[in-house]
């Protein structure tokens, strides 16, 4: 298999924003198609609960479990036989992640609209959420704190997560994943993965006998595989979620000032996630393109995961997009909207400004995407699969209401009742306005 990205050729064409989406490298992935194949899964779990989970972690995990719940012991244990140098970095992770998030909760606002009359927002935590921890291909305690610690400082009460059963660990979650929770301060912690995990959270589980074993949550969040993305989406209305987290991507917008060796290797960074991840560089130079393709043969033969890496790369998902400059680089990029984004130009700051749509940018030659996914201090749960066109990454935000509380005097509320009254009748809804007069009669 040849590690040459494929090359989509856009010089000289002057494509509108609309006509570019087509032409931009995309999966034929199709979350809604995997909703047919997670319904039955989820409408099971609806229905039989633990059983049912229990069933599906048999046939896709391999792992026959008595329970879900993982006991408290094997999360101490877990992080007792913790590797010093693992526990440090996941310590300043979580450190820098909490740090930014703090300063992300929003302040309750009040807005004084007429003397008497006030709207106020209060941002309210929801009580419960349901995390979710890959755990396929690859161990994620990475997302344990990207998950955990925007839900704490947002101040949701009722934290829960569940990340796939471990052949390997007796069944258990992966064990570096237990530590991290450990380290968070997590205890409620299942072993389960895939559809079946997001519906027992979305609907709650309970035993045959009728003890429930797992409450239901109000939100469900976090990365997963295409099941996972699509199961949220089935049981998006009974709980909140969070963006669509699938199969990541990585988009590199550079020029002839980058560094093809380090474009190449940021490129692998995330084709090393899954064989269908997306790696694409949008550059103007010819030059630059060459010289990554060459990198790319040389570094991908060296790596570990390189079978997996060589399928994201010569998948239909990456590429190689050529523009006639930097401007239409950007035009390219915002119709592609990607999970993250690599701004490697002249003046990446300024370039960088532009970009509207992408879950995450990473300005200039020192800021790789997988800084980002351990120890930026930004989040690595973000929109994939084009989704950062309408939607923005984990955060405080997630786990956040903002309710708003009306308060109107007896003098403000006189003051607008003919307003009201007209809206009404214009509405055909004249007992709305009567609700007003009345207090006046
Ligand atoms: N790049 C992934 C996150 C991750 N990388 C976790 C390594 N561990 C999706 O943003
Ligand atoms: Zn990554």
């Amino acid at each position: 298999m040849t590690t040459t990205l494929r090359r989509i050729d856009l010089r000289g064409r002057d494509l509108d924003p609309v006509t570019l989406r087509g032409v931009v490298p995309r999966a034929e992935l199709d979350v809604s198609a995997a909703v047919d194949a997670v319904r039955p899964i989820c409408e099971a779990v609806r229905e039989r609960g633990t059983a049912a989970v229990l069933e599906y972690t048999e046939r896709f995990d391999g792992v026959r479990l008595t329970s879900l719940r993982v006991p408290a012991a094997a999360i101490g244990a877990a992080l007792a036989a913790l590797d010093p140098a693992v526990r440090a970095a996941l310590e300043e992770t979580i450190r820098r992640v909490r740090t930014v998030q703090r300063g992300l909760r929003r302040e309750d606002s009040v807005t004084r609209v007429v003397p008497g009359g006030t709207v106020t927002e209060r941002w309210v935590p929801v009580r419960r959420v349901g995390l979710y921890v890959p755990g396929g291909i690859a161990v994620y305690p990475s997302s344990v704190v990207m998950n955990v610690v925007p839900a704490q400082e947002a101040g949701v009460a009722s934290i829960a997560v569940t990340s796939p059963a471990q052949r390997e660990f007796g069944g258990l979650p992966h064990p570096t994943v237990l530590a991290a929770c450990a380290l968070l301060g997590v205890d409620e912690v299942y072993s389960a993965g895939g559809a079946q995990a997001v519906a027992m959270f979305a609907y709650g589980a309970r035993d045959a006998d009728g003890t429930l074993v797992v409450a239901p949550v109000d939100v469900v969040t976090g990365p997963g595989n295409v099941y996972v993305a699509a199961a949220k989406r089935y049981v998006q209305g009974v709980v909140g979620i969070d963006a669509e987290a699938g199969p990541t991507d990585i988009a590199v917008l550079a020029d002839d000032t980058a560094d093809a060796a380090h474009v190449a290797a940021d490129l692998i960074s995330q084709a090393e996630h899954d064989t269908l991840a997306a790696a694409v560089l949008v550059t103007p130079s010819q030059r630059l393109a060459d010289a990554v393709d060459a990198e790319l043969a040389a570094q991908v033969a060296a790596t570990k995961h390189s079978e997996r890496i060589r399928a994201a790369l010569a998948g239909r998902q990456s590429a190689v997009v050529l523009v006639d400059d930097v401007e239409a680089g950007l035009a390219v990029v915002d119709a592609y909207a990607a999970e993250h984004l690599e701004v490697q130009t002249a003046d990446a700051r300024a370039v960088a400004a532009r970009v509207r749509n992408a879950g995450a940018v990473f300005v200039g030659p020192h800021s790789p995407v997988s800084l980002g996914d351990y120890c930026a201090g930004s989040n690595h749960i973000l929109p994939t699969g084009g989704s950062a066109c309408h939607s923005g990454g984990l955060g405080v935000q997630t786990f956040l209401r903002g309710i708003h509380v009306v308060d109107y005097s007896a003098e403000a509320l006189r003051e607008v009742a003919g307003h009201v009254v007209a809206l009404a009748e214009a509405e055909d809804l004249p007992a709305h306005g009567q609700a007003v007069t009345a207090r006046f009669a």
